[in-house]
């Protein structure tokens, strides 16, 4: 356990002695035990984005409803638990036990007469061991529903949301063409009074669909993302925009042997047959497929893989690369781009858990004080705790060089890589290979400790810069040690 979490955790509980009998005892109590369970992660992004069919493809399992109506409207958490079991939380009154939907999709869930509005959230354990990490929080897309569930989602987002139930880290899903997306992703930002998450991952979604679902889409959408990540105001908020196809992952993940076996019909049809019903979807679905598959089956097809899907599928049994069901649903789930999302939510969120909660717990143990002060005892203990922890301080500047890019004007990013952003290993940190040698390490180190101790002490730095550059000489000196 890191000995950030030890003295957070000893701040809290400090804190809820002397809040004993007040209001906030349970919120602060709540903080506390947050400190053990798994990082909080959200899904988020507008409606339709693609953010139920990810969380699907996380996972691995058909678990998060997508284009149902009723779900989709409600904050649903998918934690690791020893036993299946949904629990509902209305916005008033005691939790409710639901009967566990057949095969854990919430696609059938039976909400026992209780209004999506009305919920505050609901909750799925289910043992997984890709939920260990990290609980995966779906939230219904913000704009065009409703003003009130827009809002449910934005809150959420913010660490301190309402009862310290926020989460640690958002993905956020964007889609191509819709400029909106920037929109939102500042409105999160700005949203006055709250904290912003820092620690946003950026996704363009549907990554299949990007240029009309040609064969070369996943590449293009490679392209776009780049550009996303590129925009200064996109920028501010996530450094790193990857381009998943959600649907081509979760369908990857549970592929089933009837539809790799409808696939196979349709890759044996005679050219011309096969070519005419591949032009489009609307004639992929209604054009005479000889007999291969009816409408009704190729329509489900259609809705599991996408017409990207199941061109990339066919061409892969044409070419013999996928003689199997378990081939293909491995080629797909190489296409879909999800192991890049995977391995940065490995590096971005996981390895840096235990800094990320305890932030999340500090920034609300602030927001739950801030109506009524402390006593000016633990006042001065958690001044003390913040002002302690390097890691802190390293997030406070990631934060500070995204929102003022020119606080250091000779950085090309670097500053940022070595607070940790991409990773908290010290070869990520310096941008070394990760087979550089223990030397190599040391003298990048001592370079870089250099090159911001000339900084900080240049006298043409602003006061702001080189109190930034002294942090990275921390850093630095933190490494070498
Ligand atoms: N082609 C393609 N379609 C996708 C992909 N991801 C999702 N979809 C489709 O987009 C539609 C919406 O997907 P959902 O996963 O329900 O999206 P959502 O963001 O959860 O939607 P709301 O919760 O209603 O806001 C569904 O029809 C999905 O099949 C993808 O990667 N590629
Ligand atoms: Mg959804």
């Amino acid at each position: 356990m890191s000995t950030l979490v030890a003295r957070t955790r000893e701040v809290v509980g400090e804190a809820y002695r002397l809040a004993q009998g007040t209001r906030i005892a349970p919120m602060v109590a709540a903080l506390g035990a947050r400190l053990d369970e798994p990082l909080r992660v959200a899904i988020a992004g507008r409606v339709k984005a693609g953010k139920s069919t990810l969380l699907n493809a996380l996972v691995g399992q058909d678990l998060a409803a997508t284009d149902a109506e009723e779900c989709t409207r409600i904050v649903t958490w998918f934690r690791n638990g020893p036993a299946y079991r949904v629990t509902l939380l209305p916005t008033d009154g005691p939790p409710a036990q639901l009967p566990f939907p057949e095969k854990g999709s919430l696609a059938t869930i039976d909400l026992a007469g209780h209004a999506p509005d009305l919920v505050s959230r609901m909750v799925v354990d289910w043992p997984s061991r890709r939920l260990q990490a990290m609980t995966l929080i779906d939230t219904p897309g913000m704009g065009s529903i409703s003003e009130e569930v827009s809002a449910r989602s934005l809150t959420l987002l913010t660490p301190e949301g309402p009862r310290g139930s926020g989460a640690d880290a958002v993905v956020y899903l964007m889609r191509h063409m819709h400029t909106d997306d920037v929109d939102f992703l500042e409105a999160f930002h700005d949203t006055e009074g709250q904290g912003r998450p820092v620690n946003t991952i950026g996704v363009l979604a549907r990554a299949d669909e990007v240029g009309h679902a040609r064969p070369d889409a996943l590449d293009s959408a490679a392209r776009i993302a780049a550009r996303y990540a590129a925009d200064p105001r996109v920028h501010r908020l996530c450094h790193t925009v990857v381009p998943v196809a959600g649907l081509l992952a979760a369908c990857g993940a549970t592929l089933r042997q009837a539809e790799y076996a409808v696939l196979a019909r349709l890759a044996a049809l005679p050219l011309e047959l096969r070519d005419g019903l591949l032009l489009t979807t609307d004639r992929f679905i209604s054009a005479d497929a000889g007999g291969s598959a009816d409408p009704a089956t190729r329509l489900a097809l259609v809705r599991r893989l996408g017409f990207f899907g199941i061109r990339a599928s066919i061409d892969l049994i044409l070419a013999g690369e996928a003689p199997d069901a378990g081939a293909l649903a491995t080629h797909l789930q190489r296409l879909s781009g999800i192991s890049g999302l995977h391995e940065i939510l490995t590096t971005r969120f996981a390895a840096r858990a235990d800094i990320l909660k305890a932030r999340t717990a500090i920034l609300a143990l602030e927001a739950l004080f801030a109506g009524s002060p402390p006593p000016e005892d633990l006042r001065r203990r958690f001044d003390a705790l913040v002002a302690g922890a390097h890691e802190l301080t390293e997030l406070r500047l990631i934060d500070a060089l995204r929102e003022d890019p020119t606080l250091l004007p000779a950085d090309d990013g670097a500053a940022e890589r070595l607070l940790g952003s991409f990773g908290d290993d010290p070869r990520t940190r310096l941008g070394l290979d990760e087979t550089a040698d223990v030397v190599k390490v040391r003298e990048t180190a001592l370079t870089t400790l250099a090159r911001w101790q000339r900084e900080a002490e240049d006298p043409l730095t602003t006061r702001a810069g080189a109190t930034a550059a002294r942090i990275l000489v921390r850093t630095c000196e933190g490494m070498l040690v």
